[in-house]
């Protein structure tokens, strides 16, 4: 309770893994009051920029409300009669295995239970596997072949304990804030190293006291480098490598690898191996830059054996820690969603786990191979072997490699369910049925985090409209294919029982995933269950694994592994000299259905861009600000050229971020190879070859608008503001009529303009009010437009006085980008008091403009602009 009298609900944050909890308070009007949970394990309190902005997230203006057949609204009945029908035939007609779901790590624990029963075990396909495979899937590989079990050994306490953090292809800062911060808080406290490993300087680099700028996909030469020096070094803890096999292997595959594919001068890795030897206690984080690589479950194992080798695993302030993308990326693994796993750890291919699961669920024989991993499940969509597909939680036309073949497939499939909470995704535009799900604020269950706890997530808000929870939706599905005892639930409580129950069996079995002692949890219970960390079983609560090095192999000891580096799939080559990275912005969320709901998430970066070194810019005549076209051999983009030296030559980065509804030339897994580990399935996201030329644009155009607009130039992006929307425009062929072009894309025929065209010069301006307001305006130019773009935003629905100059007025001073988003303060802002007020510290920012002190996100952009300004100072 606090002072308003409504109870605030404690629940978790629907973003990424670290967890965090979150204190929810209804105002009453639809929205919501949040802030982080003092008492929650994973962040005691604290909130990252999203999580601050979950508030701005749950209005209902974009939200699905009712089941959609072929476009027209309709009620449940008929269409889960419809999905059920047509999923009864095709298998009758074509088998179990040309149905498929492709589901999300997004989903609760108890609506991915619900969706693994009904494919494993009733419809009887392995043909169920998630968005998990293009995050987590080499990470759980490595576990496996390491540990003979998915377990992550340690826990985030661990992060207050260690000496040296090393972040390898894991841009912490942004994309688990939270945790970043507690690794800066450990560092102030008792002087914590950290390296970061990834080929491009990130914010997570500012704190760092080394970053090793690695080439591309060399991670295994790095840690192999490691391996080795250990040896050497005398650094093994012998009496735990007894609890191994597979040693001699691995350190002579490790001795016989060069490090030379890293590209770093031999001082550096000698300076990183020596720290790390010299450091007992060690956390080696890694995230996507390992996961996502074709090499990706060589590179975990290759981490792997370094804390192995060394005894560093399981003991307070060491071990490696894989940092989980999505909210309930655990969970999924927990309750088996990927094509190649059973529920609870136990294996697909494995007959005696089969048999108990099938005996527990009184399902038919479950399919005894692995089913399709994402790629190619989506491939057996494209060539017709897959013909009715539910999709549920996930957007993969925008976020699969090969994106265009993946719409494609998808859009030609002959029956595709999608399950959303909006229908303005590019997937659900694609789909036959579209069913409205409940969303974050709206339902209850559990999620698993990085560090095994498994949190509540608990409805606040009322289901909207028809939507319903998405467990609900398959479990009426199930009956309706005539499986009516196994999906028979009354609530998400019941489901996470049978689960636990199931658990145990899992646990007599020998394998770690146990959390048996929630079995008999009453409603009430479970209503109330806290945050805890699993195994939770009589005997075991939480706690770390392997110190005692036991491990989940027959044999019962850790497997090391032989590895050896291998270049990225791709090559490039003439045609395609670049190499494209791609990933994470601080302030957006994947496909950006939520975040960019939010206009203070999406003043942070809110255009598509594309990171190149000033050296590659130059060669090809590219400057500030130009629009570019990146060309691969699967797709092409056009994008906003950021000319930056934090990417190496021949390099270049580009968000994830935008869609078909954001900025539609701008969607980058259309260039993005499905080219994949062999061991995992994981597709190389961060390792495709591209061209890179200017856009040859005849026009270039900004626009801020009250309302939405009607986007249909060649290149466009789209950004919501407090005041509305602005947009990035540009286009090939010139505009001859630019009045008529404004009152089309405002579609504001009324409307009355105030124009300044100069038609030699190529620039016009146009200012349009309706009833003495100002409803929109458009600035166009031959060239990149020059105005001030974060003022401007603020002028729809005002007078709009001034306007027209595309400019402050000369009183008030331009904030520029926002650069801290909890209190909107931009950058020009900061560098102004830095340079008048002679502030010397991002403490010292935070007490002037009170920037980063609330979420601290952009901290370590603040640290950095602080460095730009003072270096320029000096030579000054
Ligand atoms: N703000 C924000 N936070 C998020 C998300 C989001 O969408 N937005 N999504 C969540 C999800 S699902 C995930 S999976 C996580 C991902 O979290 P991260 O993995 O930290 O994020 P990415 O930006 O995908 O990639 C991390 C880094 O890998 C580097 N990299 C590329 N290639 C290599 C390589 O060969 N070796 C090494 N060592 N590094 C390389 C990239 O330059 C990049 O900086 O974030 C989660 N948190
Ligand atoms: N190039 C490149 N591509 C990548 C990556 C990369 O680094 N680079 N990263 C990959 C990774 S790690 C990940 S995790 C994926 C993420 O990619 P996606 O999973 O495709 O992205 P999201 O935007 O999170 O999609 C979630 C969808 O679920 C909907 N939704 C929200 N709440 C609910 C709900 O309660 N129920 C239902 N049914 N739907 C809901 C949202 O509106 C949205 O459409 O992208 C992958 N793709
Ligand atoms: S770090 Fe941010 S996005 Fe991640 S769970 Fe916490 S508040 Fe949510
Ligand atoms: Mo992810």
């Amino acid at each position: 309770m606090d002072g308003s009298g409504l109870p605030e609900i404690r629940s978790t944050c629907p973003y990424c893994g670290v967890g965090c909890g979150v204190l929810l308070r209804p105002d009453g009007q639809g929205g919501l009051d949040v802030r982080g949970d003092p008492e929650h394990p994973a962040n005691f309190g604290r909130l990252c920029s999203k999580g601050s902005a979950l508030g701005e997230t749950v209005g209902l203006g974009h939200r699905l409300l009712a089941p959609r057949v072929s476009g027209v609204d309709t009620d449940w009945d008929s269409a889960l009669q419809l999905v059920a029908d047509r999923f009864t035939e095709t298998i009758a007609e074509h088998g179990p295995d040309s149905a498929a779901f492709y589901v999300s790590g997004q989903l609760l624990t108890e609506d991915y239970y619900v969706a693994n029963k009904l494919m494993k075990g009733f419809i009887g396909s392995a043909n169920i596997d998630t968005n998990s495979r293009l995050c987590m899937a080499s990470s759980v590989a490595g576990h496996k072949r390491a540990f003979g079990s998915d377990t992550v050994p340690g826990t985030y306490g661990d992060l207050d304990e260690a000496d040296l953090v090393v972040l390898v292809g894991s841009n912490l800062a942004w994309c688990h804030p939270v945790l970043y911060q507690r690794v800066i808080a450990a560092r102030k406290a008792r002087g914590t190293k950290i390296v970061v490993v990834d080929p491009r300087r990130t914010a997570s680099c500012d704190a760092a006291d080394m970053h090793l700028a690695i080439q591309p996909g060399s991670d295994v030469a790095l840690f192999n480098r490691l391996f080795a020096a250990l040896y050497e070094g005398g650094a093994l803890d012998k009496a735990f490598i007894a609890r191994t096999t597979g040693f001699d292997a691995a350190l002579h595959a490790a001795q016989n690898d060069p490090a030379t594919p890293t590209g770093l001068p031999e001082a550096q890795i000698a300076a990183f191996c020596d720290l790390w030897m010299r450091t007992e206690k060690v956390v080696t984080i890694y995230s996507q830059g390992v996961n996502q690589s074709t090499s990706g479950s060589d590179k975990v194992n290759a981490i792997l054996n370094c804390h192995l080798a060394t005894g560093r695993i399981g003991k307070p302030g060491c071990g490696p820690l894989s940092v989980t993308g999505q909210p309930n990326a655990m969970g999924g693994r927990e309750v088996g969603g990927l094509a190649n796993m059973l529920a609870c750890h136990l294996d697909l291919e494995n007959a005696d786990h089969r048999s108990v699961v099938r005996g527990f669920w009184t399902s038919g024989p479950l399919p005894e191979a692995p089913g399709l991993k994402a790629v190619d499940m989506f491939r057996a969509v494209g060539d017709g072997r897959i013909k009715a597909l539910w999709i549920i939680h996930t957007n993969p036309a925008v976020s699969m490699p090969e994106a265009d073949a993946v719409r494609d497939a998808i859009a030609a499939c002959p029956f595709t369910v999608v399950s959303d909470i909006t229908d303005q995704t590019d997937t659900a535009r694609l789909a036959d049925v579209l069913l409205p799900a409940t969303a974050w604020a709206e339902k209850d269950g559990t999620v698993t985090n990085s560090d095994r706890t498994i949190s509540r997530q608990r409805s606040v808000l009322p289901a909207p409209g028809q939507a319903r929870p998405d467990w609900h939706i398959l479990a009426e599905v199930g009956r309706r294919m005539g499986f009516e005892a196994a999906f028979d639930y009354a609530s998400e409580a019941e489901i996470f029982r049978e689960y636990a129950t199931l658990s145990g069996l899992a646990g007599q079995m020998g394998r770690d995933f146990d959390i048996s002692a929630l079995s008999t949890l009453t409603d009430t219970d479970y209503d109330t269950l806290e945050p805890q960390r699993w195994p939770i079983t009589q005997t075991r609560k939480g706690g770390r694994f392997f110190a005692d090095g036991q491990f989940f192999t027959p044999d019962g000891k850790a497997r090391l592994l032989p590895v050896s580096w291998r270049p990225p799939a791709a090559k490039t080559e003439p045609r395609y000299p670049f190499r494209l990275n791609t990933g994470r912005l601080r302030d957006q969320w994947h496909t950006m259905t939520r975040t960019a709901l939010s206009p203070r998430l999406s003043a942070h970066l809110a255009e598509p861009f594309v990171d190149i070194h000033p050296i590659d810019a130059q060669r090809l005549g590219i400057a500030r600000s130009d629009l570019v076209t990146l060309k691969s051999p699967h797709g092409s983009a056009i994008l906003r050229a950021r000319i930056s030296d934090a990417v190496q030559v021949a390099q270049v980065f580009a968000p994830m971020h935008w869609t078909g509804e954001t900025a539609p030339s701008a969607r980058i897994d259309a260039l993005v190879a499905a080219a994949c580990d062999p061991v995992s399935g994981q597709p190389e996201s961060k390792a495709s070859v591209v061209a890179v030329s200017r856009y040859d644009a005849a026009w270039y155009g900004f626009a801020v608008a009250r309302d939405p607009m009607v986007l249909t130039s060649d290149y466009w992006a789209l950004a919501r503001t407090t005041h509305g929307y602005r947009a990035e425009l540009a286009g090939t062929s010139p505009i001859a009529d630019w009045e008529s072009e404004a009152l089309r894309l405002f579609a504001a025929s009324d409307a009355t303009l105030v124009t300044m065209i100069d038609a030699r010069l190529g620039h016009a301006r146009m200012v349009l009010h309706r009833n003495g307001i100002m409803i929109g305006a458009l600035f166009a130019a031959a060239t990149p437009v020059a105005v001030m773009r974060d003022y401007l935003a603020t002028l729809p629905g005002t007078d709009g006085a001034g306007a027209i100059t595309g400019r402050t007025p000369a009183d008030v001073p331009d904030p520029g980008p926002v650069l801290c988003s909890c209190f909107g303060i931009g950058v020009n802002s900061i560098v102004t008091a830095i340079e008048t007020q002679g502030l010397m510290s991002v403490d010292q920012i935070g007490a002037s403009l009170n920037a980063g002190t609330n979420c601290g996100s952009c901290r370590p952009e603040l640290a950095d602009l602080l460095d730009r300004v003072r270096l320029r100072e000096a030579a000054e």
